[in-house]
């Protein structure tokens, strides 16, 4: 047993009478209070509601399919088969009784890992500023088609957490944008589009898991062994900020949510009652199954109790052949200590995420194999057992890399122009740098799972990646643009070949500079950087690339591929940079679609969804790095509250070089005639009543000697099983503790209706906050020549003293002919007018006056008004 399950065992409050004396989260409204912060405990797990909008359906087939399971056959629905057990990264057992083939999990958030013949996407930090619900929509269906395609059941995402609290976190870019009503649009239209596709979406990672650095117990170098981070928050700033886009992916009906590694207020998030209990299935009402991240699972009953619905990839530690599951779960239910409708319920919310995106109707078989590209192998890779056909090669991308193209260039952020752009294509002599622009030595797939800055980046590295079928180099597609009639181009992508450089640089009428910043997950280190970048600066000499060559060429342009914000001030204000791009990180036709948007084939209307400025310490608290609490959880408190990226900013009084919003056309708009109307709706009632009672749908014996080893099985080495090797359940449990000192969380056991939760009453939170209490109207005019894009964004100041200068409330993208104009519209909800309110437990709209801004980025705001509450 790893030395850290003791003490992670404890933290879930099995001992709740202990661990827990004051039972409340804390606000956290001086620093320092949030240090050593608990969770406290809720139990039982809710059930599902058979009338939850929009569920009733598949709960109903889910309900009559799971009746009909056998206690290991539930327990294998469950439980993962262990690490690279079979084809996917994660598989569930299987139901050969009913020819049922188990689940197949495969990340990623972009595309899908591991596979030949898929699609690249855009990174969801990229998209989200396209800031266009309809291309947020369309990737996720064309994801989920893919997906589909290859036999996959869970996309493993959309991300929401980390929502990027500080720009340095690893795996910032997988997810959409610092501000959760941004996240919050993005990732509802992706749920609905992978799930429309017929595949399972899993929102993930719920939550608070904002940084790699000890994101999981772990050997730290010379540091030995630390345990989990612990992100510690208060209720109002949960709420307000972190829970936020989760609510709106669950009000989607994201049919999976995946916990995460982290501690929350120093409780393991997959064993955490009050996080997955009270808040995700009881007062957010959601409907599907809560699946582990890959060993962040580190309890059997106490997760199971605490609401975790699937253990992925089902073993301890990768291929220890031992589950927290599995047999485990067999036994904590004939042993009496887990009720059988948990795992009923664990079982029902599954099946009805399948029933949910019609499974039954659009499933086939798994067709790929994530550990070898070989078309011959083993069924199971690390057993190496089972040689046959693993891989049959489906080519699932459709036509999809014309969207991706469109997507990408819709997604670039013009930054700066003095006019130069876009370019004619008739330039008399253009000169292309940075190892960003080309191809990379051993091909855009040559680092295992991108775990390098080599070539052009277009995705960054870790699980959140795919394989690209090809990638398209911004240096190629100029070349094409420019070779259809002869037009020069010379290009030097080795970055610290200074004197070629200059040499071009002098000679060029137009130079376009490629530079970047990566960032991955922490499992790998690049240039340093263990997944989370050291630094905001440019990455391979970056800066110093862009000063020579501006020092040398008055049209210097500079493009760049990043992971999130980049320090821009050394070069942003020089006369000589006369235009700036940021294309994030852009998927497969990376080239093509900044080649449509440097030669004016597309006008570029992207945003940015983040703020860039002058160094890393305006973003707020830094990283932690090393370990601050010797082998205990690092104790990261959000005392910054729900001031992070623009909020941050503004409150500090602190000038951006590139404000949250911002992004410039080719065109240029004006706005006018503000109007809002109030729309009625009734007063705000808090639900009330009791739930119905946990449906029983089984009633399994609980005589060891059912659940035995069949003998006709052959055991498959380091696989999960859900069978006994013994009638001595002790045995059977290979668990030195079995038995010993388990003093149950009070309620977990009761099956008895419970007092629905007053923010409750249906998936997302209780319905009326969706209630819509005014309608915005405001006029945009194209006022230039050409046709463009203008995101048009609403804010709204709530107006107390603890409350942020302006909060994103809505926004839409409109496509405006020159010369004319288009309406901007936009509802106003209860909730958009909320604060969460510590006391009452429940959103209250305060009595300080509320103004609403309409306006192109977080600090132009030309139209404002007050509400008349
Ligand atoms: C949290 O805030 C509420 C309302 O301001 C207050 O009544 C309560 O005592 C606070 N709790 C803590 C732990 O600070
Ligand atoms: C559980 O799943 C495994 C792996 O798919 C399978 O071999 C086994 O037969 C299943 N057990 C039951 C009881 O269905
Ligand atoms: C049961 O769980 C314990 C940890 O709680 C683990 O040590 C043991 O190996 C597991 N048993 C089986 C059979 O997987
Ligand atoms: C920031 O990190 C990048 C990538 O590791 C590195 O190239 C660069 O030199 C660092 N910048 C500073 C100022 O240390
Ligand atoms: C850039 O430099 C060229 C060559 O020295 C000069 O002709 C041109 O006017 C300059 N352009 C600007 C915008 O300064
Ligand atoms: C378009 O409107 C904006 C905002 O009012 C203004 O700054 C700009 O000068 C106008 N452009 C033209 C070409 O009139
Ligand atoms: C193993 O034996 C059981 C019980 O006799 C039978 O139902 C099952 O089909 C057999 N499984 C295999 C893989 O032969
Ligand atoms: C169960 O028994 C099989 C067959 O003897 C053995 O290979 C395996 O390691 C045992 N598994 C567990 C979890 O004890
Ligand atoms: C019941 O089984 C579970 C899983 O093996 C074990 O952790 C627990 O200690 C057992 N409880 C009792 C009372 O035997
Ligand atoms: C705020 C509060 O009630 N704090 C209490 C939490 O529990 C510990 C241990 O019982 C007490 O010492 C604190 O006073
Ligand atoms: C040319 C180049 O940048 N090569 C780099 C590719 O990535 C590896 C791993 O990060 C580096 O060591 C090389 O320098």
């Amino acid at each position: 047993m790893a030395s850290w399950l003791a003490p992670a065992f404890l933290a879930v409050g099995l001992v709740s009478a202990q661990s827990y004396p004051n039972g409340t989260i804390p606000n956290g409204t001086s620093p320092g209070q949030l240090n050593d912060a608990t969770s406290p405990p809720f139990y039982p797990s809710p059930w599902m509601d058979p009338s939850a909008d929009g569920w009733a359906e598949a709960y109903k087939k889910a309900q009559a399919f799971v009746r009909q399971l056998t206690l290991l056959e539930k327990v294998n629905l469950t439980t993962g088969v262990g690490w690279e057990g079979e084809a996917c990264v994660g598989n569930t057992g299987s139901i050969p009784r009913l020819g049922f083939p188990g689940f197949c999990a495969q990340d990623s958030p972009l595309g899908i890992r591991f596979a030949d013949y898929v699609s690249a996407f855009p990174a969801g930090g990229t998209i989200a500023a396209s800031w266009d619900r309809g291309e947020f929509y369309r990737r996720g269906y064309q994801m989920g088609v893919e997906h589909r395609g290859k036999g996959v059941d869970v996309q493993l995402g959309p991300v929401v957490g980390p929502i990027g609290r500080n720009p340095k976190g690893g795996r910032n870019w997988e997810g959409f944008s610092p501000d959760p009503v941004l996240s919050g649009i993005a990732v509802a239209e992706t749920v609905k589009g992978i799930q429309d596709a017929g595949v399972i979406a899993c929102t993930k990672h719920y939550i608070l898991n904002e940084q790699e650095h000890f994101r999981q117990p772990n050997n730290v170098g010379d540091f030995g062994f630390v345990d989990a981070i612990s992100s510690n928050v208060d209720d109002k700033t949960l709420h307000e900020l972190y829970l936020w886009p989760f609510a709106d992916a669950v009000r989607a009906g994201t049919g999976s949510i995946m916990c995460s590694y982290n501690k929350a207020n120093n409780s393991q998030v997959c064993q955490n009652s009050y996080l997955q209990n009270y808040i995700l299935k009881g007062e957010l009402g959601f409907q599907g199954f809560i699946m582990s991240d890959w060993d962040a699972q580190h309890s059997g009953v106490a997760s199971t109790l605490a609401g975790l619905d699937m253990t992925m990839p089902g073993d301890t530690d990768f291929d220890s052949g031992f589950s927290f599951w599995g047999t485990n779960m067999t036994l904590s239910i004939i042993n009496g200590t887990v009720p059988e409708w948990r795992l009923d319920d664990a079982v029902t919310r599954i099946m009805a995420a399948y029933y949910l995106v019609g499974r039954d109707r659009h499933a086939v078989p798994v067709n790929f194999n994530s550990w070898s590209k070989d078309t011959y192998g083993f069924q199971h890779a690390y057993a190496e057992v089972g040689y046959g056909l693993i891989n049959q090669h489906v080519d699932v991308r459709e036509d999809h890399y014309k969207s991706i193209r469109t997507a990408a260039a819709k997604s670039t952020v013009l930054l700066k122009n003095n006019g130069v752009l876009p370019l004619t294509g008739n330039e008399k002599f253009t000169a292309v740098f940075g190892n960003d622009a080309g191809e990379a030595e051993y091909g855009p797939n040559g680092c295992a799972d991108r775990g390098c800055d080599n070539g052009t980046l277009a995705m960054g590295w870790g699980s959140g990646t795919a394989d690209f079928p090809y990638l398209v180099t911004p240096l190629e597609a100029i070349k094409s643009t420019l070779n259809t009639h002869g037009g020069i181009v010379s290009s030097v992508t080795d970055n610290y070949a200074f004197s070629q450089i200059i040499a071009q640089a002098k000679q060029a009428s137009h130079a376009i500079v490629f530079v970047n910043a990566d960032s991955g997950e922490g499992y790998i280190t690049v240039d340093g950087n263990e997944g989370d970048r050291n630094n905001l600066t440019l990455w391979q000499n970056g800066e110093e690339l862009v000063r020579n060559i501006s020092g040398y060429c008055n049209n210097t342009i500079v493009v760049i591929h990043s992971v999130g914000p980049v320090l821009v001030d050394s070069f942003s204000n020089s006369p000589n940079v006369s235009a700036i791009l940021w294309a994030g990180l852009p998927g497969q036709e990376s080239g093509n679609a900044i080649a449509d948007v440097l030669y004016g084939r597309i006008n570029p209307g992207g945003k940015l969804p983040f703020t860039i400025g002058k160094s890393a310490e305006e973003y707020g608290p830094d990283l932690i790095y090393e370990p601050t609490n010797g082998h205990e959880s690092p104790q990261d408190n959000f005392d910054e509250g729900v001031f992070i990226d623009y909020r941050a900013f503004d409150k500090q009084g602190i000038t951006p070089v590139y404000e949250f919003g911002f992004g410039l056309s080719y065109t240029t708009f004006s706005y006018s005639d503000l109007e809002i109307a109030k729309v009625p709706a009734g007063a705000y009632t808090p639900t009330t009543g009791l739930t119905t009672a946990a449906p029983s749908l089984g009633n399994s014996s609980n005589d060891p000697a059912l659940y035995q080893w069949p003998s006709n099985l052959t055991y498959v080495n380091a696989y999960i099983y859900p069978y006994l090797n013994s009638t001595n359940l002790a045995e059977a449990s290979h668990d030195p503790e079995y038995g010993v000192d388990h003093t149950y969380p009070e309620g977990a056991t009761d099956g008895s209706p419970q007092p629905r939760i007053a923010a409750g009453g249906g998936p997302g939170g209780n319905p009326q906050l969706w209630d819509v209490l005014y309608s915005v109207s405001a006029t945009i005019t194209n006022n230039g020549t050409i046709a463009g894009d203008e995101v048009a964004q609403l804010y709204i100041s709530l107006g107390g003293p603890q409350d942020p200068e302006v909060v994103l409330r809505n926004f839409d993208r409109l496509s405006i002919q020159p010369g004319e104009s288009a309406t901007f519209t936009a509802d106003i909800t209860r909730r958009d007018l909320s604060n969460w309110d510590t006391v009452s437990q429940n959103w209250v709209i305060s009595n300080y006056t509320k103004t609403v801004y309409v306006g192109t980025s977080s600090r132009k705001l030309p139209l404002s008004a007050q509400l008349k509450l």
